[in-house]
């Protein structure tokens, strides 16, 4: 070690033996509440942070009988085809080509069914919208019975950004669902991004 080192070490030594890292660890421990971290094995939200799917509209916990099964609407806009209607994902959709528009699920069975469900895409991109909506069922997929006479539904992302329809329950094998307005402007006809039937 040479000389200007040791010197140094010296230096130090003398400055620490007058004044003591542990009183400055105390000061500072006066003035710092140190909490410890939770035992934490899941990903969790504070109460000040509510879930925003909380104030989403519920749907009924019973299965979606029309996921997946066949449909037919008039024509569409763009690449929004038929098919995005019930494929299970609310980032893809369906735009008709102007109104009335009318999407038909075929259920391929007959279920009793008394709630149709409509969502958009839940994200804030999508503002606010008000669509009027009619629902028909049919047994032979000819012949068809309105359950739910034409109506506004306020479409939001702060309550999921999608409504239900709920009627009395009744046997249907087709479902239509007939959209005769919607708000937005960005648009000319009707939207969905899933239409679920329980
Ligand atoms: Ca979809």
């Amino acid at each position: 070690m040479n000389r200007k080192l040791r010197i140094l070490l010296s230096a130090a030594l003398a400055l620490l033996l007058a004044f003591p890292g542990a009183g400055l660890c105390e000061e500072i421990e006066t003035i710092v509440t140190v909490v410890p971290a939770p035992q934490q094995t899941k990903a969790e939200r504070p109460p000040c942070f509510p879930d925003p799917a909380d104030q989403y509209i519920p749907l009924p916990e019973t299965e979606n009988v029309a996921l997946g099964k066949p449909v037919h609407a008039g024509q569409h806009t763009d690449v929004y085809v038929p098919r995005n209607v019930n494929d299970g994902k609310t980032d893809t959709y369906w735009e008709s080509k102007g109104f009335p528009a009318e999407m038909t699920i075929d259920l391929e069975g007959t279920f009793s069914v008394s709630t149709v469900a409509v969502c958009l895409n839940p994200s804030a991109i999508w503002e606010p919208r008000i669509q009027e909506i009619a629902v028909w069922v049919s047994l032979d997929g000819e012949s068809y019975t309105q359950v739910s006479a034409p109506d506004k539904y306020q479409f939001d992302a702060a309550t999921g950004n999608r409504i239900r329809i709920d009627f009395e329950a009744v046997p249907a094998a087709f479902v239509r669902v007939v959209f005769t307005m919607n708000s937005s402007s960005r648009t000319g006809g009707a939207q969905a991004a899933e239409i679920c039937v329980y």
